[in-house]
Formats: C-alpha cells, structure tokens, sequence
C-alpha cells in the first residue's frame, strides 16, 4: 500500500490531519480539487493585504489546548472583532449590547436598556423558542429583531426567520454593558501573514495533488490507499443516493479602491433587507495593514448547487434529518473517516474542526 490515508480536502481539517498523522510516521497524501490549499479559509495577497477570498475569518476560542496548537503555525495580531450594523441611514454597534442600545433608545443605563427590552418581549407570549425568529423575539425584543436581525437573516439563508433554528443567533452575545466584542472567548485574534501560511505550514511535510479531485484519484488509485479522511460534502459522497442536502453558498464581488480607509472597520453588515447584500469586508483593517489602497469585498448569500462552493449546511430539521441517514452509512463505512463542516453537515467554527481534527487523529493513529 502506497499510502497510509488519502485526505480528501485540503481546508483546515484535513491539513490540521494531516500534518498530526505525517508526524505519527504515516504515509500521507492529500488530494484538492481547487487549485490551491486552505479550502475556504484561504487568504491570498492583493495589494499588500491578505483578502480572505471565501469570506472573513476571525480566529476565536475558548479552548486553550487549540489556542496553543494553532499558535505553533502562525502569530496572531490582537484584531478584536467589533462589526457595525447598518440599517437604512442609521448606524449601529454589534453585537447587542450597550452601545446599541444607547443609539437605539437614547438611554444610558443597563436597567433603562433591561426594561424596554422585557416590556417588548412581554407582549409576545413566547414560552418555548421554536425557531430563530421566536428565539431572537425572546432575547432581545422587537426593535432589534426588526431592525438588525430580520432582514439580515433572511438575506444571509434565503428562508424565514421562522422556518431557521433557534440556535443560530445564539452565536451573537447579548451584553448589558459598553462592550462591541463579537465573541465571549478569551483567545482571539488574525494569523499574522494570512491564513494560507497556517495551511501551508501544516502540510509542509505531506504530499498535496492540487486540482485533483477524489472521486477521480479514487477511480484510478484506490488500490494505493488503505484508510481515507474525507472532508467534501457528505451527500456528495454518496452520490446524493438519499437525495441532496441543502447548503448555502456565497459570491463575493472584489474590488480596490484608491482609498486607504473605506469604511473605518473590516466588517460592516447592511441588516435592510432592501440591500442585496450582508456585509462589506475590508480585509486591511483584520491587520492593520499601512497600505495607501484598499480591498472591499461586497458578501451577496444565495443557494448552493453544483458547480459552486458550499459554505453554510442548513441545519433545519428536514436537513438535519437527512444528514443523519447519511450519517448512517458513513458509520457503517470500514476505513473512510469523514471530518469537516462539509462531511459533518455542521455549522464548525475554525477552532472547533481544529479540535475535532486533533481528536480524530488521537484516536486512530495510535495504531
Ligand atoms: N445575524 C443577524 N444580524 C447581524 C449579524 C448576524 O441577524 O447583523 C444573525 C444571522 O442570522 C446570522 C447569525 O446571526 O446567520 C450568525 O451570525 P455570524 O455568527 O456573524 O455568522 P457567520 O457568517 O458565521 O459569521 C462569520 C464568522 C465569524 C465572523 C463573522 C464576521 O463565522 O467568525 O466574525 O463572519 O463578522
């Protein structure tokens, strides 16, 4: 056998994978069918500044095992998430918190901010939240729902608010105080140089075939692999025998400006549903970049299907239930592991494939 495991997928938890069972002694090969590594985390240079080319990625966790980890790859800048929300002419800090309400309400207090928020969600009569909208309603009350989360979250997944689950705002901290710090974590922060740097260091002692894709080695060479890590998209793997799951996907119009500050942060969301798109990204701010140009990217969602990249699973519960028979037979496959946000149907977070990448590998290098 030529190779120990073939890793299809050369995002970040096949390389994170990779680089632990190379290291363990085993021959390793990863296949990519794009033509370069990093899968949607990757950055590429333009004008001096790293663009995150399939959308903005923040580093953050509450995990000091992966913080460490990640840590040997790369160093990370003190870049703290704080995006602003614009709704028509009215501008606003994210996440929830004081700052957004003092704008919203012209108050200055928590109890102020508290108050208004209860005496709106009285009147709702929501016991348990059945869905996002219902969820969103009971945190934070009608005004904010309306003017922040509603129109966003119908643009970002093309369905209702009602028809999405709850937990997906739940992603969003609601704060009683002057903090715009999207996440709660202790450890945050952008690689220094890029995330393609991470990628690239990580598979520096593996063998990687670009613009290869795994059906196709597979259909030629399977007789040099012994146990595979499949990261691409479950349904996919199985010929969508069950039928297809849904994704949802992202295009992103570039461009550079003769400016060296467009809009004074590198992420702002347009939460109208009116605009078509969700958010601007000016990458130079994640790094303080001193550049005399800049590089916008407008983030327009639409739905996946074939030809283009997934990028979101949509866990809803027709979804999710289809994803579980898929996730039958992969139980009931011998020697093919499947890892990822894609292969896993979930909603990952970078340091959580991080996590679960390093777990895999515990568990099946040992021998
Ligand atoms: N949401 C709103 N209004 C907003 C922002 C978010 O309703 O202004 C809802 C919406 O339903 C969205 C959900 O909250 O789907 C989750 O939002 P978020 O966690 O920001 O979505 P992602 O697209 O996954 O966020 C990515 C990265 C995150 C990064 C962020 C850029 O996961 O790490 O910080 O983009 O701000």
């Amino acid at each position: 056998m030529k190779y120990d495991f073939l890793i299809a997928g050369a995002g970040l938890f096949g390389a994170v994978f990779a680089n632990e069972a190379t290291k363990a002694g085993k021959r390793c090969l990863v296949v990519e069918k794009r033509s370069h590594i990093g899968g949607n985390i990757y950055t590429k240079n333009i004008e001096g500044i790293n663009v995150h080319q399939y959308g903005a990625h923040i580093f953050h966790t509450s995990d000091k095992k992966v913080w460490d980890y990640i840590n040997r790859f790369a160093q990370f800048n003190h870049y703290i998430n704080s995006p602003v929300a614009i709704y028509k002419d009215e501008l606003y800090n994210l996440p929830f918190n004081m700052n957004t309400f003092s704008k919203l309400w012209n108050i200055k207090t928590p109890k102020e901010a508290y108050d208004i928020i209860s005496a709106q969600i009285k009147g709702l009569d929501i016991k348990t939240p059945a869905n996002l909208e219902e969820q969103a309603l009971s945190l934070v009350g009608t005004d904010v729902y309306e003017k922040l989360i509603k129109g966003y979250t119908k643009k970002q997944w093309g369905r209702d608010c009602r028809e999405l689950p709850a937990f997906i705002i739940k992603r969003l901290p609601l704060r009683f105080t002057y903090d715009n710090n999207y996440f709660n974590d202790p450890y945050q922060g952008i690689p220094v140089g890029g995330y393609t740097a991470i990628i690239e260091k990580l598979l520096e002692k593996t063998e990687v075939k670009l613009n290869t894709a795994y059906r196709e080695f597979m259909g030629l060479h399977s007789d040099e692999v012994d146990k595979v890590i499949y990261t691409g998209m479950i349904d996919e793997f199985f010929d969508f025998k069950l039928g297809m799951l849904e994704y949802r996907s992202l295009r992103f119009e570039n461009e550079i400006l003769d400016t060296d500050n467009f809009q004074g942060c590198a992420v702002v969301n347009y939460t109208d549903e009116n605009v078509p798109y969700t958010r601007i990204i000016e990458h130079k701010h994640f790094e303080y970049a001193n550049t005399l140009r800049t590089v916008i990217s407008r983030e327009y969602p639409c739905e996946w299907k074939e030809g283009i990249e997934p990028y979101y699973p949509v866990n809803d519960d027709k979804n999710n239930a289809l994803y579980h028979e898929y996730e039958k037979l992969s139980k009931a496959q011998d020697k093919v592991y499947f890892g990822g946000r894609l292969a896993q149907y979930r909603y990952y977070d970078m340091d959580k494939v991080v996590a679960a990448a390093l777990e895999l590998a515990e568990s099946i290098l040992k021998n």
